[in-house]
């Protein structure tokens, strides 16, 4: 009988504790859904249906919300970290039969003009809040209305002032056969003196180097790829990388930026952007973060270090152009063990390979071409 009371009495506290969680999870999931003076903001959702939408906060705030602490790292080492409450973005997603990982990116953009594209990795492994409560406060004005935040993931993905979001599917890009040096393509090309900082550097703009280096026309192109030599890698619009320079002298350069973003936009130590079919690679950076390789004495990036960077397709034919304008043609075999790009005593780029039928090089290296 004793025994018998003991566990009812345990099971009555037990259910009771029950109670009292449940209360308060709805009591905070309550709270978190108060009225604001932002409820009205919209977001664009554009990918989602047919013609592009809007939805405001206060629809969002209908949604049911969970809390997340999450940290990360500013670019500049800072430590950012919050307890972000919201709904996720798939149970956004749910009322439409979607789900984050439907998509190949979501591409986010801010008030600031801010905006990033979330690469389909992440949205295969981690949870995104759209929060609107930061550590139990409403956000802050200058976060408003929506903040993402990605636990697990850096602080550039933690888009404040949301206000727009892109669902983008397919758009997988056929692998580039063709890549440009940076170093020799810029020689001829306009540059302007650019501003930065404390200091007046040297940049080129993009629009400028695509048309002259790469197929402007290629209507596929959506999102142009851009890799760091720190290993950072992104996806910026089409839009956004034509309207933007490269810096190519001075501190972190080459740098990509543009007075008109954020600075969270910029890229420093660029080590190749992939323009529809056309790498363009900084051999420079390269040579700081690949390894290098040997051949005769010289010291430079195996050709086959370029291809496993970018991805760029094999053939058994390649065109090598030089900067003014003449090319050779060498063959898979004339490559023999592979070749090496190199900086040559006048502080050029050039190429040079040892095969069967002996040693080629090129001087001034502007380009390789994959030959059909
Ligand atoms: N709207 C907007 N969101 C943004 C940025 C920005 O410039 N504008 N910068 C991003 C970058 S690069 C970083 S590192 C973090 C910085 O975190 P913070 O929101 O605490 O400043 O915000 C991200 N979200
Ligand atoms: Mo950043």
């Amino acid at each position: 009988m004793k025994n018998i009371c003991k566990v009812l009495l345990l099971f009555l506290a037990l259910l009771l504790l029950l109670a009292t969680a449940a209360a308060c999870g709805s009591k905070a999931q309550r709270s978190a859904a108060e009225p604001g003076p932002f409820d009205e903001e919209k977001i664009v959702v554009h990918g989602l249906q047919e013609q592009d939408f809007e939805i405001t906060l206060g629809d969002l705030k209908k949604l049911s919300t969970v809390t997340r602490h999450a940290e990360a790292a500013r670019s500049n080492g800072e430590k950012v970290s919050v307890d972000a409450t919201g709904p996720l973005l798939d149970t956004f997603l749910q009322q439409y039969g979607k789900s984050q990982k439907d998509f190949s990116r979501i591409r986010f953009t801010a008030k600031d003009q801010y905006s990033i594209a979330v690469p389909s990795d992440v949205l295969a492994n981690r949870q995104i809040i759209l929060s609107y409560i930061s550590d139990g406060k409403p956000l802050e004005d200058d976060m408003q209305p929506v903040r993402v935040v990605i636990p697990g993931e850096r602080a550039m993905y933690w888009v404040r002032n949301m206000i727009r979001m892109d669902f983008e599917t397919g758009g997988d890009q056929e692998p580039p056969n063709k890549v440009v040096f940076l170093e020799t393509a810029v020689q001829n090309l306009p540059q302007q003196d650019y501003e930065y900082f404390d200091s007046v550097d040297k940049a080129i703009k993009t629009i400028d180097l695509v048309t002259k280096y790469a197929d402007i026309n290629d209507s596929s192109v959506a999102n142009v790829f851009l890799k760091a030599s720190d290993g950072l890698q992104k996806n910026e619009t089409k839009a956004n990388f034509l309207s933007a320079f490269i810096k190519i002298t001075g501190k972190e350069a080459p740098k990509f930026l543009a007075p008109q973003f954020p600075q969270g936009m910029h890229i420093r130590g660029l080590l190749y952007v992939i323009y529809g079919q056309t790498a363009i690679f900084d051999y420079t950076e390269g040579a700081a973060c690949l390894p290098k390789q040997t051949e005769e004495g010289t010291e430079g990036i195996a050709f086959s270090q370029i291809f496993k960077q970018t991805g760029l397709t094999g053939g058994s034919k390649y065109q090598f152009t030089s900067a003014d304008g003449k090319s050779i043609v060498l063959t898979i075999t004339d490559l023999g063990s592979g070749g090496l790009i190199y900086q040559n005593a006048r502080g050029a780029l050039a190429f040079t390979c040892t095969g069967p039928s002996g040693k080629k090089n090129v001087d001034d290296l502007l380009s390789i071409e994959v030959l059909p």
